[in-house]
């Protein structure tokens, strides 16, 4: 009897999938070849690598190919010499020089910097597989591109392909604070193990750069905006140079927050004064310092006069005279300083949404050429939804970069599965009319619009210590997806999402049509539970989980109620000429059709407008009526979605799918709670009976008013 209990369990564990999946892989799960002619094709060329150089860069690549041929093919490759029937070649240009002839060359040569080829080379009859880049990260960026099309079933040993980057810093902003919280973060503490660094070197810091570096992402900030001037201590330097010397085969180079403050804080002096010359040695000091360590140290990230952070305009100077002084230190250096469009301050004395043009348009001109302005995708602060920022296309001599948030403070954070890429591919591919009749937001952001060679596109991390990196799984597709269009910001969200999904749970059909038909769907749904119809700002103060549209707060401060404006006769926010006129800063174009509420898009309707309960919208209903179908409609979707995915148990890993359906389970509940709230709500000023084909809102108002999230993580207590 014993014996055959344990031969039951015995049993029990071989049949169990062994495999669990935790997420930690990522999207660089290597697992095995299943179509027998691409294995055979991938065994072939992992049985002859040979590298016609030696430097950090190719030591990664050799490392992540004995991953891949161990996941693919389980066994290890083989690095050959080269006349020892070597198959994969992978070198530069230059290196490879004598094996190509000039117009191959002149076409790699064409992809600068970052940029590679590969594809089937034919040497004295024998045909072989090359990988080659104008530097070694660009034979990275090959090899990465390499793995992904065995690992999605698309390499073809006879077809070529060429890339390059269309935007020069790639960049991940973590919001990590010292003390390892992460502000807004929702996946854990940070990764940054500052205690025991500089001695001790966890794992996850390679791991983190291979699937930045598999991305193109070549640039990371470690640390929070909101600054502590600590970081700029010697002893951090020595933990920061730890890091960026790991990062720096993978190419990526390191940035670091500057507190605008820190010369009093740290220098003794009496000001941060930037025009003081005390404060500008202290400066020129820091940075030489860093250098010291650091040779290609990328710079600051500065968060200035916005929130309380200290700034230039504390001296009465302006943004430029800020952003100067410390590029000014840094360009000797070959660093850049990035300096931040967000800028609102807590006194209400004009539309918060006109604050970053106000402030910076008058200064076009008065930045120094190593200096980019980072705004963020919209005017207010990664809403849902919102219109792009109107400094795209506002200013012409100066820099700007993109700032999207990965991280889902406004949607959803942890427990919601909402794919961004639609969302950020919405704002890329807006017109601004400026400069140009037909720019747009992308090429602005890529240069091509400007002519500017400093472009940036930066995504608030979302990466924690969860083992799965991002809290919710379907968080990694953001990761992904933000990696991919800082690549080449005129990719498709469904062409990556396709992709993400192959990587993340193979290549059934069945299953990858269902799971892009969760993602695609579940960003318009997000928008249409929490604020349709361009309400903004209506989450819960502080926290940002949950709906919060009745807070009034105790001080003159921006709550909800001064975005939504609901009151008896109508809701919305009227930035038009009648209003705050927000709209005059956009091309004219924009301000026109925009003013009309019988034009501007729907989707941004009460973002600009202040309309009655009964104003008729295109449908013919009244705008009370459709505020009830987007809700409605937000509630169901996301029931479809959770639906959806039950559908694949026994498709996907038990792990994975156990994981994603209790969190679907909670996405619904939060998504009721969201209609329920805020429709509960309006009708107390709109005083109307909801539409008769829409599921009623439940529960009770003033419960849901009575909710607080004191311990919402990524912020601290508010007491
Ligand atoms: O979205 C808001 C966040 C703050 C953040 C700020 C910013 C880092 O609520 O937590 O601070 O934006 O972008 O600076």
């Amino acid at each position: 009897m014993k014996n055959r209990i344990v031969l039951i369990v015995l049993f029990c564990l071989l049949i169990s999938p062994s495999f669990a999946k935790d997420g930690y892989k990522l999207w660089l799960d290597y697992q095995s070849i299943e179509n027998p002619n691409l294995a055979e094709e991938a065994e072939k060329l992992f049985e002859g690598i040979y590298f016609f150089g030696k430097n950090s860069t190719y030591e990664v690549i050799q490392k992540e190919l004995e991953l891949a041929s161990k996941g693919f093919l389980n066994q290890n490759p083989e690095f050959k010499k080269l006349n020892q029937n070597a198959r994969l070649w992978i070198g530069t240009r230059s290196e490879l020089s004598q094996y190509l002839g000039l117009d191959h060359q002149a076409k790699i040569k064409a992809l600068g910097e970052e940029g590679y080829w590969r594809g089937p080379l034919n040497q004295e009859g024998e045909s072989l597989y090359a990988i080659i880049g104008n530097t070694p990260k660009g034979v990275l960026y090959g090899v990465f591109d390499f793995l992904r099309s065995i690992q999605t079933g698309t390499f073809d040993s006879n077809s070529e392909k060429s890339d390059s980057p269309k935007i020069k810093l790639r960049m991940l902003n973590h919001w990590d604070n010292l003390d390892r919280t992460v502000e807004r973060g929702y996946a854990g503490f940070s990764i940054w193990d500052w205690h025991r660094l500089p001695g001790y070197i966890d794992p996850r810091y390679i791991d983190y750069a291979r699937a930045n570096a598999s991305l193109g992402i070549n640039a990371v900030s470690l640390t929070n905006v909101n600054a502590n001037a600590w970081v700029l201590r010697e002893d951090f330097i020595e933990k920061v140079k730890v890091l960026a010397d790991l990062f720096r085969p993978y190419g990526i180079q390191v940035f670091l927050t500057a507190r605008f403050s820190a010369p009093m804080e740290m220098g003794n002096l009496e000001t941060a004064d930037p025009l003081d010359t005390e404060v500008k040695k202290f400066w020129k000091e820091r940075v030489d310092l860093i250098y010291k360590e650091i040779p290609d140290f990328g710079g600051f990230l500065v968060k200035a006069n916005s929130e309380g952070q200290p700034g230039p305009h504390e001296y009465g100077r302006n943004h430029a005279e800020g952003a100067n002084m410390l590029a000014e230190a840094l360009a000797p250096h070959g660093g850049i300083v990035i300096w931040r469009a967000f800028v609102y301050s807590h006194e209400i004395d004009e539309d918060r949404h006109k604050q970053a043009n106000l402030e910076f348009e008058p200064l076009d001109g008065k930045f120094m050429d190593n200096v980019i302005i980072q705004v963020k995708n919209g005017a207010i602060d990664f809403q849902p939804r919102e219109p792009f920022h109107p400094l795209f296309g506002a200013v012409e001599e100066t820099n700007l970069g993109m700032e999207f948030q990965i991280t889902q403070e406004y949607l959803g954070q942890a427990t919601q599965l909402v794919y961004l890429s639609p969302m950020w591919e919405e704002i890329l591919q807006s017109k601004t009319y400026r400069p140009s009749p037909n720019s747009t937001v992308a090429e602005i952001i890529d240069g091509s619009a400007t002519d500017k060679e400093l472009t940036l596109m930066a995504g608030v991390s979302n990466i924690g210590t969860d083992r799965n990196w991002t809290g919710h799984l379907f968080g990694q597709a953001n990761w992904y997806a933000f990696g991919k269009l800082a690549w080449d910001p005129y990719q498709n969200s469904a062409e990556i999402a396709e992709e993400w999904i192959n990587l993340t749970f193979g290549q059934n059909p069945e299953t990858q049509r269902k799971i892009s038909t969760i993602m695609l769907q579940s960003h318009e749904a997000a928008v249409n539970y929490m604020t349709p119809l361009g309400l903004h700002h209506l989450m819960g103060r502080s926290h940002h989980y949950g709906p919060g549209p009745w807070v009034e707060g105790g001080r003159a401060d921006w709550t909800s109620v001064y975005y939504h404006r609901a009151d008896s006769e109508g809701i919305g926010f009227d930035r038009t000429e009648s209003g705050s006129n927000a709209l005059g800063q956009y091309a004219s174009e924009i301000a026109y059709n925009w003013s009309d509420p019988n034009q501007i898009p729907e989707k941004f309707l009460l973002w600009f407008h202040h309309l009655p309960w009964d104003f008729k919208l295109r449908s013919g209903r009244t705008l009370w009526d459709e505020i009830g179908l987007h809700y409605d409609l937000g509630v169901k979707t996301a029931r479809e979605m959770k639906q959806q995915w039950d559908s694949l148990h026994g498709l996907v890993d038990e792990e994975q799918f156990s994981h994603t359906s209790q969190l679907l389970a909670i996405q619904v509940q939060e998504a009721e709670w969201w209609r329920n709230a805020c429709l509960l709500y309006f009708q107390t000023f709109s005083n109307r009976p909801f539409p008769d084909d829409i599921e009623k809102p439940t529960g009770d108002l003033e419960y849901y008013k009575s909710l607080r999230f004191p311990f919402a993580p990524g912020i601290k207590p508010n007491w």
